[in-house]
């Protein structure tokens, strides 16, 4: 297939998700166009089949807001029309799927037939889309789009609660590339973080309101005061001088280290013990995938879709949104050496469950349908 793919190109998620799926798309055969405003930052490699549409905005005074949408709309057009796309599919609803939907008309009006398959990521519906501000378009340009994925079964049902959909809804979780993301032999980079035989305690994420740091830094300070321990932060954003100020308040800033956005995040959780994931909304928790491929089980919370991926008792333990005393002692517990490896091991094995094979097979076959349908 000739695959179209719009996307946000920055680590956040959804992005990262849709790159690999487009990467793993053409190692499959398929010609893959990615359309965005700058180079997607895992598309890292060169392969024949995949290509790069940047959207530009001709900047213009008049513009207190560049009208991204309707740039990026009409670069779909060209690119539908002159590469001969097959299908569009878009990740994350605002604004890619109405401008998808914009696209679509202005083809029609050109004699072509482009379906839409639109991929529903979790902040797009629970945070943003369902604001006042957004709600009709993401309505309406979801109902339009021909094919419908979320990534959990909780994003599915949180979208039929939040908007008025009669489209079906297919769940196609997220994936992971084993071969990346494995345990790496890094014991030179263990010894020096944790000399004394600390136990390491894990974080990835964008530093938002909605990944609760502070409670991550909390865990770990109730964590210190019993075992010895080290906590590695991973990524950067807005809370960050906060958690920087909480780090110094509570005392422990010689254990804790702030890694900045890491790249070679699987190097982190090859030395990690457990990952901490105290979000207040997830659709899904891409982060902690990757902390349980690379053998790492989970302390989290069991707010939306992570518990369909974080097994209670299995592959780590998951609590209430923001139960701290909870959560430090589900991470004791799995700490404890004679939990550890089962854990590891579970974590691990219901990772392999999410392998890039076994996830892609259900999106060629959504575009199949979407285009039998168009
Ligand atoms: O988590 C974020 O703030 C980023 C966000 C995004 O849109 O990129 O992540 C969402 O999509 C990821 C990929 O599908 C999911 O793994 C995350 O759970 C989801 N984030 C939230 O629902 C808060």
């Amino acid at each position: 297939m000739n695959i179209g793919i719009v996307c946000y190109p920055t680590f956040g998620g959804s992005g990262v998700v849709a790159t690999e799926l487009g990467k793993a798309l053409a190692q499959r055969g398929h010609r893959v166009h990615f359309i965005t405003y700058s180079q997607p930052v895992r598309l890292d490699f060169f392969n024949e089949n995949l290509f790069y549409h940047e959207v530009y905005i001709p900047p213009y005074p008049l513009f207190q807001f560049p009208p991204y949408e309707l740039a990026l709309a009409s670069k779909m057009v060209d690119i539908v029309q002159n590469e001969k796309l097959d299908v569009l599919h878009v990740h994350y609803a605002i604004p890619h799927a109405s401008a998808a939907y914009m696209a679509k008309q202005i083809l029609l009006t050109r004699g072509i037939r482009i379906p839409v398959v639109t991929t529903l990521h979790g902040t797009d519906i629970t945070l943003v889309g369902k604001d006042a501000s957004y709600e009709p378009v993401v309505t309406f340009s979801i109902n339009q789009s021909d094919g419908v994925t979320a990534v959990s079964a909780d994003l599915r049902k949180e979208t039929y609660e939040y908007f008025a959909i009669e489209k079906d809804i297919e769940v196609i979780p997220n994936f992971i590339n084993l071969l990346r993301f494995q345990k790496q032999d890094k014991a030179h980079f263990k010894a020096a973080i944790a000399p004394n035989g600390e136990k390491l305690l894990v974080h990835t994420s964008n530093f938002r309101s909605v990944k609760r740091v502070e409670d991550v830094v909390q865990i770990f300070a109730g964590v210190r005061k019993q075992i010895p321990a080290k906590l590695l932060l991973v990524g950067d954003g807005p809370d960050r001088p906060r958690i920087e100020k909480l780090c110094r308040e509570i005392g422990y800033c010689d254990d804790i280290r702030f890694l900045g956005k890491l790249e070679a995040v699987e190097e982190v959780l090859s030395i990690a013990d457990l990952f901490l994931m105290p979000s207040e909304k997830e659709s899904f928790g891409l982060a902690a995938l990757e902390a349980m491929a690379c053998e790492v089980p989970v302390v989290s919370t069991n707010a939306g879709g992570i518990p369909e991926l974080n097994e209670h008792g299995i592959t780590g333990m998951t609590s209430e949104i923001g139960d701290v005393p909870d959560m430090v002692k589900n991470a004791l517990f799995v700490l404890e050496d004679e939990n550890l490896p089962r854990f590891k091991a579970a974590a691990r094995a219901h990772a392999e469950t999410f392998a890039v094979e076994n996830i892609v097979p259900l999106y060629e076959a959504c575009y199949q349908r979407a285009i039998a349908a168009a």
